[in-house]
């Protein structure tokens, strides 16, 4: 991968089928993305080689389940945005996880979607892109259009 827009990070090979969901909306709209396991509690070394290496990134994508600590690493080792995705699976459903994620001190944000909404942090990703990409915002316009459609003829 040469220059992706867009890392997305996930602390365990289990939690690839629902991160996959955010690389397939980033490709749908022909955004480049890395996708990596990579634990922050199991791989910290590995974590903190991966960020030097994304100097291109300009957005990440952080799930991890149970005490999910990677979205927050993640934010503390740069000040580029980062999207936590809370992943479920464990005896609490992810709401371990959702609290881990979106708990963050002040001055260390994490933007925290839904329990297993890797399908947004994919959105989310795309629309902050989209504030310095023109031909992207309209794609983006295009598919809200689209889902506006689609609901009014599931009516007729
Ligand atoms: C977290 O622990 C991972 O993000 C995963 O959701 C959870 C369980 O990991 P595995 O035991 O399946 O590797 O760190």
């Amino acid at each position: 991968m040469s220059n992706p827009k867009v890392a997305i990070l996930m602390g365990s090979a289990s939690d690839v089928p629902v991160m996959q969901k955010a690389a397939d909306v980033l490709k749908e709209f022909g955004v480049e993305a890395d996708f990596k396991i990579c634990s922050a509690h199991r791989s910290p070394n590995y974590l903190h080689k991966l960020m030097e290496e994304y100097s291109s990134v300009k957005v990440f994508i952080a799930g991890a389940g149970m005490a999910a600590h990677l979205a927050g690493v993640v934010c503390s080792l740069t000040v580029r945005p980062v999207i936590g995705v809370p992943l479920s699976g464990s005896a609490l459903n992810g709401m371990d996880a959702l609290l881990a994620t979106v708990q963050m001190p002040p001055g260390m944000p994490v933007a925290t979607v839904a329990i297993d909404g890797a399908k947004n942090a994919g959105f989310l990703a795309l629309e902050m892109l989209a504030m310095s990409d023109e031909e992207l915002s309209k794609k983006l316009q295009t598919y809200r259009k689209a889902q506006e459609e689609d609901i009014i003829s599931k009516n007729k």
